[in-house]
């Protein structure tokens, strides 16, 4: 599906999808942006919605948002027909399906992992690496190596029809070879952010990252700071898009330090947007999405292109919402 069709398809979804607002007159007043009392839950894109619903379960019992948050994004990972995310996702160049993820709890506890392969659940494995070892961050064939010794099962991937699209691309592109493009209908990435009933914020992201990337290229979202970022004493943050340029700025962790400053979520978000934008000589196809969630329960988020939008759970109901951006295709 093109990009463009996916955004009028996301838009269309938005108002079918739109059930009870948070709070419905201030969600007007503000339009993209608001407050909730209580536990709340946003995540990207409109997947999200199927996600926040498992996070939600989690949370409206009590539960802790560290538990929401792997459990709601878990629910996109299990979704084999998402191309983005998990072991359904599009490969590297050479075939290869290579997954991100990573988490941070309230006590600024994280884990991660990088270049995942065969793993069904890499954001439940980034979950092991923080609550099993001394370290924050684990790749490659160590990574599923721990995995394995865990008792992840090794699953097959690229699934059969991915692998036909690989074959069809590779046959159209054979320059990718020298210089790969960046793929503009690959921008399904789920960030979720999560508040408990105890105020204390979570988060996870978890990708297959950018379709026929170059073997060995790490985005993001797995990297605290960059997909992710949370500090319990300020708020949560998380990004979707072209990750380089995300890391660039140190995305989540600058978003996060400017709702410390006193930004709200959505100020902090268009900030951080405005910081890539400065950055970027050719800002063309450069979508990048941040989502952000402070400790009193304040959300927002903003985008450099038209067509992000955000899942966004309360006790309330849920809906999805589309984010302010800078620019239109
Ligand atoms: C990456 N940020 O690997 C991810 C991709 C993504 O929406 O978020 N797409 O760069």
């Amino acid at each position: 599906m093109r990009r463009r069709t996916f955004f009028k398809l996301g838009l269309a979804g938005t108002a079918l999808s739109f059930m009870k607002p948070a709070k419905a007159g201030e969600l007007i007043a503000n339009g993209f942006s608001g407050k909730v009392d209580g536990p709340i839950v946003i995540s990207t894109w409109k997947h999200g919605m199927a996600a926040n619903e498992n996070a939600w379960k989690v949370l409206k019992d009590g539960g802790k948002a560290i538990d929401a948050v792997e459990k709601g994004v878990r629910t996109t990972e299990d979704d084999l027909s998402n191309r983005s995310v998990g072991i359904g996702g599009r490969p590297d160049r050479d075939g290869h399906v290579t997954l991100d993820a990573c988490i941070m709890d309230e006590k600024s506890r994280c884990g991660a992992v990088a270049y995942l392969e065969h793993i069904k659940h890499p954001i439940s494995v980034a979950r092991a690496v923080m609550d099993y070892t001394p370290h924050v961050m684990l790749v490659g064939e160590g990574a599923k190596q721990f995995a394995l010794d865990y008792g992840f099962p090794k699953v097959k991937a690229p699934l059969k029809e991915v692998k036909k699209d690989w074959k069809e691309w590779k046959k159209e592109n054979k320059e990718a070879f020298e210089k790969p493009e960046i793929n503009h209908e690959n921008h399904d990435t789920i960030g979720m952010l999560a508040l408990d009933s105890d105020g204390n914020l979570s988060g996870a992201c978890t990708t297959s990252g950018w379709g026929y990337k170059l073997p060995g290229r790490v985005g993001d979202s797995p990297i605290i700071g960059a997909g992710l970022f949370v500090d319990n004493e300020v708020g949560a943050a998380c990004a979707t898009g072209l990750g380089e340029a995300v890391i660039r700025i140190a995305g989540s962790h600058t978003v996060v330090e400017l709702m410390r400053q006193g930004r709200t979520p959505e100020q902090a978000c268009k900030e951080a947007v405005d910081r890539i934008i400065a950055k970027h000589d050719d800002m063309t196809g450069l979508q990048v999405g941040f989502l952000a969630l402070d400790r009193n329960g304040n959300y927002g988020g903003y985008s450099t292109y038209y067509g992000f939008n955000y899942a966004l759970t309360t006790e309330n109901g849920a809906q999805l919402v589309d984010a302010k951006f800078d620019r239109n295709w």
